[in-house]
């Protein structure tokens, strides 16, 4: 006798893709003032903020978009890079699927401390099978005064795309998403992703998706 449950297994898995919306959770990393809560802001709002607060503890901000003809709700974990809430970064990163690496490319010490950070996660978390990009924002603040070449050299050792990108003027910003989701569904494919979820949302397009979850938290 045939089980129940395999019936509707096989049933989910022909659903055509149009049909699913697929969550990925994706996190960024990096010390305080790097960029990360701008970076979040102009992707997901095309805004910028001269006088941004430092982020306390988490924030999260959703993103609908199409990748690879797949319909996908982006969570963006936005995380502090103050000393204090460290543990509380890392200790998010084992429930994602990417991690974003941001440092600012006129302050040194900050490219240094990714590798601190990246040692710290990989503590908790495989990279063969979750997503990674590398970031060096603020490159509207020209020169630069970090080798670009050693920086190129431990992207490729981490086999993580370098992205040099500028929250302020825009350059890059979709880029660092759109990559890392590249490399996520490419270390997933074949395989059923850890946390993923996937759900039918109706033949609605991505831009009458945001509308609904726009008026969903204006009355909520
Ligand atoms: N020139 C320039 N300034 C930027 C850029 N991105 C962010 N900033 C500025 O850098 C400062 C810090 O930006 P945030 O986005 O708050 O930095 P953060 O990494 O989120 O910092 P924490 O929340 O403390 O971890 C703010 O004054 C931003 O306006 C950029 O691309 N270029
Ligand atoms: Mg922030």
């Amino acid at each position: 006798m045939k089980k129940k449950g395999n019936k509707k297994n096989k049933k989910q898995e022909d659903l055509d893709d149009n049909e699913n919306i697929y969550t990925y959770k994706i996190i960024l990393i990096g010390d305080s003032y790097v960029g990360k809560t701008s970076l979040i802001l102009r992707f997901c709002k095309d805004k910028f903020d001269e006088s941004s607060l430092s982020t306390i503890g988490i924030d999260t901000q959703i993103k609908y978009l199409m990748q690879n003809n797949k319909k996908i709700e982006l969570q963006i974990w936005d995380t502090a890079g103050q000393e204090k809430f460290r543990s509380l970064a890392k200790s998010c990163c084992n429930q994602m699927q990417g991690v974003v690496f941001v440092f600012d490319l006129s302050i040194k010490e900050t490219f240094k401390n990714i590798k601190t950070w990246y040692t710290n996660i990989e503590q908790i978390i495989d990279f063969k099978k979750v997503g990674a990009v590398l970031v060096g924002n603020k490159s509207d603040l020209e020169p630069h005064n970090i080798n670009q070449d050693k920086i190129m050299e431990y992207a490729n050792q981490k086999k993580m795309e370098y992205i040099v990108a500028s929250a302020k003027k825009n350059i890059n910003v979709n880029d660092i998403f759109s990559k890392l989701l590249d490399d996520i569904m490419q270390k997933s494919k074949g395989k059923k992703i850890e946390n993923v979820n996937v759900h039918k949302l109706g033949r609605l397009s991505v831009a009458e998706e945001e509308e609904i979850i726009k008026k969903k938290k204006k009355c909520c």
